[in-house]
Protein backbone atom coordinates (compact mmCIF):
# COMPACT_ATOMS: atom_id res chain seq x y z
CA UNK A 1 0.00 0.00 0.00
CA UNK A 2 3.26 2.29 0.54
CA UNK A 3 3.91 1.79 -2.30
CA UNK A 4 1.10 2.51 -4.57
CA UNK A 5 0.42 5.88 -2.20
CA UNK A 6 3.53 7.05 -3.74
CA UNK A 7 2.74 6.56 -7.33
CA UNK A 8 -0.36 8.30 -6.95
CA UNK A 9 1.46 10.69 -5.77
CA UNK A 10 4.06 10.98 -8.15
CA UNK A 11 0.95 10.97 -10.94
CA UNK A 12 -1.51 13.62 -8.96
CA UNK A 13 1.42 15.90 -8.42
CA UNK A 14 4.04 15.50 -10.89
CA UNK A 15 6.77 16.32 -7.98
CA UNK A 16 8.78 13.38 -6.53
CA UNK A 17 12.50 14.53 -4.13
CA UNK A 18 12.00 18.40 -5.53
CA UNK A 19 12.45 17.18 -9.35
CA UNK A 20 9.86 18.61 -11.01
CA UNK A 21 8.03 16.49 -13.69
CA UNK A 22 6.12 17.75 -16.36
CA UNK A 23 2.68 16.43 -16.18
CA UNK A 24 -0.13 16.18 -18.92
CA UNK A 25 -1.78 19.04 -17.57
CA UNK A 26 1.06 21.30 -19.13
CA UNK A 27 0.19 20.18 -22.64
CA UNK A 28 -3.00 21.86 -22.30
CA UNK A 29 -1.51 25.62 -21.45
CA UNK A 30 0.49 27.55 -23.64
CA UNK A 31 2.45 29.83 -22.24
CA UNK A 32 2.80 33.51 -22.99
CA UNK A 33 5.87 34.99 -24.02
CA UNK A 34 6.16 37.43 -26.91
CA UNK A 35 2.60 38.11 -27.33
CA UNK A 36 1.62 40.75 -24.74
CA UNK A 37 4.48 40.96 -22.33
CA UNK A 38 2.72 39.69 -19.34
CA UNK A 39 5.45 38.11 -17.62
CA UNK A 40 6.26 39.26 -13.91
CA UNK A 41 2.78 40.65 -14.15
CA UNK A 42 -0.47 40.35 -12.12
CA UNK A 43 -3.72 41.27 -13.56
CA UNK A 44 -6.67 42.56 -11.86
CA UNK A 45 -8.94 42.00 -14.90
CA UNK A 46 -11.00 39.03 -14.99
CA UNK A 47 -9.74 37.66 -11.89
CA UNK A 48 -11.80 34.64 -10.53
CA UNK A 49 -10.07 32.81 -8.17
CA UNK A 50 -6.43 32.88 -6.48
CA UNK A 51 -4.75 30.53 -4.25
CA UNK A 52 -1.40 29.92 -2.88
CA UNK A 53 0.85 27.07 -1.48
CA UNK A 54 -0.04 25.44 -5.00
CA UNK A 55 2.36 23.95 -7.15
CA UNK A 56 2.60 24.59 -11.00
CA UNK A 57 0.32 21.60 -12.08
CA UNK A 58 -1.91 21.95 -9.53
CA UNK A 59 -2.51 25.35 -10.65
CA UNK A 60 -3.34 24.14 -13.88
CA UNK A 61 -5.25 21.30 -12.89
CA UNK A 62 -7.90 23.60 -10.59
CA UNK A 63 -8.10 25.98 -13.84
CA UNK A 64 -8.99 22.65 -16.07
CA UNK A 65 -10.98 21.88 -13.44
CA UNK A 66 -13.23 25.14 -12.87
CA UNK A 67 -16.63 25.00 -14.31
CA UNK A 68 -16.89 28.78 -14.44
CA UNK A 69 -14.90 29.10 -17.16
CA UNK A 70 -11.18 29.32 -15.79
CA UNK A 71 -9.17 30.21 -19.43
CA UNK A 72 -5.91 31.61 -18.24
CA UNK A 73 -3.63 31.68 -14.81
CA UNK A 74 -1.02 33.52 -13.53
CA UNK A 75 1.44 31.34 -11.59
CA UNK A 76 4.46 32.41 -9.43
CA UNK A 77 7.44 30.35 -8.85
CA UNK A 78 8.68 32.46 -5.84
CA UNK A 79 5.32 32.76 -3.79
CA UNK A 80 3.51 29.61 -5.53
CA UNK A 81 0.68 32.43 -6.07
CA UNK A 82 -1.75 30.68 -8.77
CA UNK A 83 -4.74 33.01 -9.83
CA UNK A 84 -7.19 32.53 -12.19
CA UNK A 85 -8.55 34.10 -15.47
CA UNK A 86 -12.15 33.85 -17.12
CA UNK A 87 -10.13 35.41 -20.32
CA UNK A 88 -7.24 35.64 -21.91
CA UNK A 89 -5.37 39.00 -21.11
CA UNK A 90 -3.42 40.90 -23.11
CA UNK A 91 -0.83 43.65 -22.62
CA UNK A 92 -3.55 46.43 -22.76
CA UNK A 93 -5.22 44.85 -19.73
CA UNK A 94 -4.42 46.87 -16.16
CA UNK A 95 -1.26 44.40 -14.59
CA UNK A 96 0.92 45.45 -12.30
CA UNK A 97 4.44 43.55 -11.67
CA UNK A 98 5.21 40.82 -9.57
CA UNK A 99 8.39 39.15 -10.35
CA UNK A 100 8.70 35.58 -10.80
CA UNK A 101 4.82 35.36 -12.29
CA UNK A 102 4.18 33.55 -15.63
CA UNK A 103 0.86 33.93 -17.96
CA UNK A 104 -0.76 30.54 -19.18
CA UNK A 105 -3.41 30.23 -21.40
CA UNK A 106 -5.57 27.48 -22.36
CA UNK A 107 -4.59 25.94 -25.67
CA UNK A 108 -7.13 23.61 -25.97
CA UNK A 109 -7.48 24.06 -30.02
CA UNK A 110 -4.40 22.98 -31.84
CA UNK A 111 -5.38 24.49 -34.41
CA UNK A 112 -4.81 27.98 -34.99
CA UNK A 113 -8.09 30.48 -36.41
CA UNK A 114 -5.52 33.19 -37.92
CA UNK A 115 -1.78 34.74 -37.46
CA UNK A 116 -2.42 36.10 -33.79
CA UNK A 117 -2.79 32.72 -32.71
CA UNK A 118 0.50 31.44 -34.58
CA UNK A 119 2.30 34.30 -32.80
CA UNK A 120 0.68 33.97 -29.13
CA UNK A 121 2.01 30.19 -29.70
CA UNK A 122 5.72 31.50 -30.23
CA UNK A 123 6.07 31.73 -33.55
CA UNK A 124 6.72 34.90 -34.04
CA UNK A 125 8.80 35.33 -37.81
CA UNK A 126 6.91 36.37 -40.86
CA UNK A 127 6.15 34.03 -43.27
CA UNK A 128 3.53 30.99 -44.65
CA UNK A 129 1.60 29.56 -42.15
CA UNK A 130 -1.24 26.71 -42.37
CA UNK A 131 -4.81 28.54 -40.42
CA UNK A 132 -7.92 26.84 -40.31
CA UNK A 133 -10.39 30.00 -40.60
CA UNK A 134 -12.87 27.46 -40.14
CA UNK A 135 -11.71 25.16 -37.75
CA UNK A 136 -14.46 22.53 -39.61
CA UNK A 137 -12.30 22.50 -43.06
CA UNK A 138 -8.82 22.00 -44.15
CA UNK A 139 -6.02 24.49 -43.38
CA UNK A 140 -5.36 27.69 -45.82
CA UNK A 141 -1.78 28.60 -46.25
CA UNK A 142 -1.32 32.62 -45.65
CA UNK A 143 1.57 34.97 -44.78
CA UNK A 144 1.80 36.24 -41.75
CA UNK A 145 3.27 39.39 -40.82
CA UNK A 146 4.86 39.09 -37.32
CA UNK A 147 7.09 42.64 -37.61
CA UNK A 148 4.64 45.13 -38.60
CA UNK A 149 3.02 47.05 -35.35
CA UNK A 150 3.02 44.10 -33.05
CA UNK A 151 2.63 40.94 -35.35
CA UNK A 152 0.51 38.77 -35.82
CA UNK A 153 -1.39 40.25 -39.10
CA UNK A 154 -2.99 37.33 -41.13
CA UNK A 155 -2.60 39.14 -44.61
CA UNK A 156 -5.17 38.54 -47.32
CA UNK A 157 -4.41 40.58 -50.38
CA UNK A 158 -0.93 40.85 -51.33
CA UNK A 159 0.55 42.72 -54.53
CA UNK A 160 4.72 42.43 -54.89
CA UNK A 161 5.55 42.80 -58.69
CA UNK A 162 2.70 41.55 -61.19
CA UNK A 163 3.36 37.97 -61.17
CA UNK A 164 -0.88 37.20 -60.89
CA UNK A 165 -3.61 38.28 -62.57
CA UNK A 166 -5.78 39.86 -60.59
CA UNK A 167 -8.52 40.63 -62.88
CA UNK A 168 -10.75 37.85 -62.12
CA UNK A 169 -13.98 36.45 -61.64
CA UNK A 170 -16.57 35.93 -58.68
CA UNK A 171 -15.69 32.51 -58.12
CA UNK A 172 -11.87 33.12 -58.05
CA UNK A 173 -12.73 35.84 -55.77
CA UNK A 174 -14.79 33.73 -53.82
CA UNK A 175 -12.01 31.16 -53.17
CA UNK A 176 -9.04 32.91 -53.54
CA UNK A 177 -5.88 32.47 -55.58
CA UNK A 178 -2.29 33.34 -56.13
CA UNK A 179 0.38 32.27 -53.91
CA UNK A 180 1.44 33.22 -50.55
CA UNK A 181 4.71 33.47 -51.42
CA UNK A 182 4.24 35.87 -53.79
CA UNK A 183 0.93 37.57 -54.68
CA UNK A 184 -2.95 36.56 -53.83
CA UNK A 185 -6.15 36.88 -52.44
CA UNK A 186 -6.79 34.85 -49.86
CA UNK A 187 -11.01 34.91 -50.46
CA UNK A 188 -13.91 36.37 -49.87
CA UNK A 189 -15.34 33.36 -47.81
CA UNK A 190 -12.26 33.09 -45.70
CA UNK A 191 -12.16 37.12 -44.77
CA UNK A 192 -15.62 36.98 -44.19
CA UNK A 193 -14.58 34.02 -41.49
CA UNK A 194 -12.04 36.05 -40.21
CA UNK A 195 -14.17 39.12 -39.14
CA UNK A 196 -16.64 36.52 -38.08
CA UNK A 197 -14.05 35.25 -35.47
CA UNK A 198 -13.23 38.93 -34.45
CA UNK A 199 -10.36 39.90 -36.24
CA UNK A 200 -11.88 43.15 -36.96
CA UNK A 201 -8.58 45.67 -37.14
CA UNK A 202 -7.80 46.10 -40.97
CA UNK A 203 -4.06 47.90 -42.24
CA UNK A 204 -3.46 48.33 -45.30
CA UNK A 205 0.54 48.94 -46.25
CA UNK A 206 1.41 50.57 -49.86
CA UNK A 207 4.59 51.31 -51.55
CA UNK A 208 4.65 53.93 -54.21
CA UNK A 209 7.06 53.03 -57.60
CA UNK A 210 9.38 56.08 -56.94
CA UNK A 211 12.15 57.01 -57.30
CA UNK A 212 11.76 57.81 -53.84
CA UNK A 213 9.62 55.43 -53.22
CA UNK A 214 7.23 56.03 -50.76
CA UNK A 215 5.14 54.22 -48.12
CA UNK A 216 2.28 54.51 -46.01
CA UNK A 217 -0.33 52.99 -44.33
CA UNK A 218 -4.08 53.14 -43.14
CA UNK A 219 -5.27 50.91 -40.47
CA UNK A 220 -9.13 50.67 -39.25
CA UNK A 221 -10.14 49.83 -35.81
CA UNK A 222 -13.29 48.06 -37.47
CA UNK A 223 -13.48 46.13 -40.69
CA UNK A 224 -16.30 43.34 -41.29
CA UNK A 225 -16.65 41.55 -44.21
CA UNK A 226 -20.38 39.58 -44.65
CA UNK A 227 -21.18 36.30 -45.65
CA UNK A 228 -22.06 35.21 -49.82
CA UNK A 229 -25.39 36.24 -49.17
CA UNK A 230 -24.72 40.30 -48.03
CA UNK A 231 -22.68 40.09 -51.62
CA UNK A 232 -19.71 40.17 -49.31
CA UNK A 233 -21.43 43.55 -47.83
CA UNK A 234 -17.86 45.67 -46.20
CA UNK A 235 -18.50 47.77 -43.28
CA UNK A 236 -15.37 49.84 -41.61
CA UNK A 237 -15.00 52.89 -39.28
CA UNK A 238 -11.93 54.28 -37.20
CA UNK A 239 -9.75 55.55 -39.10
CA UNK A 240 -5.70 56.00 -38.65
CA UNK A 241 -2.63 56.14 -40.27
CA UNK A 242 -0.48 58.17 -42.97
CA UNK A 243 -1.96 57.31 -46.47
CA UNK A 244 -5.19 58.94 -46.07
CA UNK A 245 -8.96 57.52 -45.96
CA UNK A 246 -9.50 55.91 -49.18
CA UNK A 247 -11.98 53.51 -47.65
CA UNK A 248 -14.43 55.32 -46.24
CA UNK A 249 -16.45 55.99 -49.46
CA UNK A 250 -16.48 52.38 -50.00
CA UNK A 251 -17.57 51.36 -46.63
CA UNK A 252 -21.19 49.58 -46.94
CA UNK A 253 -20.59 48.33 -50.57
CA UNK A 254 -20.99 44.84 -51.54
CA UNK A 255 -18.14 43.26 -53.67
CA UNK A 256 -17.83 43.23 -57.74
CA UNK A 257 -16.18 41.46 -59.91
CA UNK A 258 -16.16 41.58 -63.71
CA UNK A 259 -19.22 38.91 -64.39
CA UNK A 260 -21.19 39.84 -60.95
CA UNK A 261 -22.14 43.96 -60.83
CA UNK A 262 -23.19 44.65 -57.22
CA UNK A 263 -21.62 48.72 -57.13
CA UNK A 264 -24.12 51.45 -57.87
CA UNK A 265 -22.65 52.70 -60.82
CA UNK A 266 -26.33 51.99 -62.79
CA UNK A 267 -24.16 52.53 -66.46
CA UNK A 268 -21.74 50.11 -66.17
CA UNK A 269 -19.84 47.55 -63.91
CA UNK A 270 -17.35 49.28 -62.27
CA UNK A 271 -15.07 46.27 -61.89
CA UNK A 272 -14.49 46.03 -66.13
CA UNK A 273 -14.16 49.39 -66.28
CA UNK A 274 -11.09 50.30 -63.96
CA UNK A 275 -9.83 46.43 -64.37
CA UNK A 276 -10.22 45.39 -60.75
CA UNK A 277 -12.59 43.38 -58.39
CA UNK A 278 -13.85 45.62 -55.20
CA UNK A 279 -16.18 46.97 -53.22
CA UNK A 280 -17.13 49.75 -55.91
CA UNK A 281 -19.48 52.02 -54.48
CA UNK A 282 -19.90 54.94 -57.93
CA UNK A 283 -16.74 53.66 -58.52
CA UNK A 284 -13.75 54.16 -56.43
CA UNK A 285 -11.42 55.94 -53.94
CA UNK A 286 -9.18 52.57 -54.36
CA UNK A 287 -8.66 50.26 -56.44
CA UNK A 288 -6.01 47.30 -54.65
CA UNK A 289 -7.03 44.64 -57.27
CA UNK A 290 -6.26 47.18 -59.86
CA UNK A 291 -3.92 46.56 -62.74
CA UNK A 292 -0.41 46.15 -61.82
CA UNK A 293 1.56 48.63 -62.97
CA UNK A 294 -1.05 50.69 -64.75
CA UNK A 295 -0.99 54.64 -65.68
CA UNK A 296 -4.44 54.81 -66.64
CA UNK A 297 -7.00 56.68 -64.22
CA UNK A 298 -7.91 54.52 -61.73
CA UNK A 299 -7.09 51.50 -63.45
CA UNK A 300 -4.17 50.69 -61.60
CA UNK A 301 -3.52 49.85 -57.98
CA UNK A 302 -4.49 53.33 -56.54
CA UNK A 303 -5.07 55.03 -53.41
CA UNK A 304 -6.46 58.18 -54.29
CA UNK A 305 -5.74 60.56 -50.77
CA UNK A 306 -2.02 58.91 -51.25
CA UNK A 307 -1.19 59.60 -54.30
CA UNK A 308 -3.95 60.15 -56.40
CA UNK A 309 -5.63 57.91 -59.32
CA UNK A 310 -2.74 57.70 -61.59
CA UNK A 311 0.70 56.22 -59.13
CA UNK A 312 0.58 52.35 -59.49
CA UNK A 313 1.30 51.17 -56.11
CA UNK A 314 4.43 48.48 -56.47
CA UNK A 315 3.50 46.60 -53.02
CA UNK A 316 0.63 46.63 -51.09
CA UNK A 317 -0.58 44.23 -48.46
CA UNK A 318 -4.05 44.49 -46.80
CA UNK A 319 -4.01 42.79 -43.29
CA UNK A 320 -6.22 41.55 -40.01
CA UNK A 321 -5.70 40.96 -36.67
CA1 LIG B 1 -22.88 48.90 -62.11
Amino acid sequence: MEVFSVIFIFLTYGFTNNVYVVTATESYFCENVKCSNLENQICTNNMIWTVTGTRKSQCFLKCLSEKEGCQAVFYNDISMKCQGHSSVLTSNDNCIVEVGTKYYYKCTSKRPGNCQDIFCSGQTTTGIYTIYPDQNSIGVSVRCDMDTDGGGWTVFQRRVDGSVDFFRNWADYKSGFGNANTEYWLGLDNIHKLTAQGNKTLRVDLITPGPPQQSAYAAYSSFTVGDVNSKYIMTLTGYSGNAGDAMAYHSGTMFTTQDQDHDEEPAFNCAVYYIGAWWYRNCLGSNLNGLYGSALYGKGIVWVYFSGMTVSMTFTEMKLK
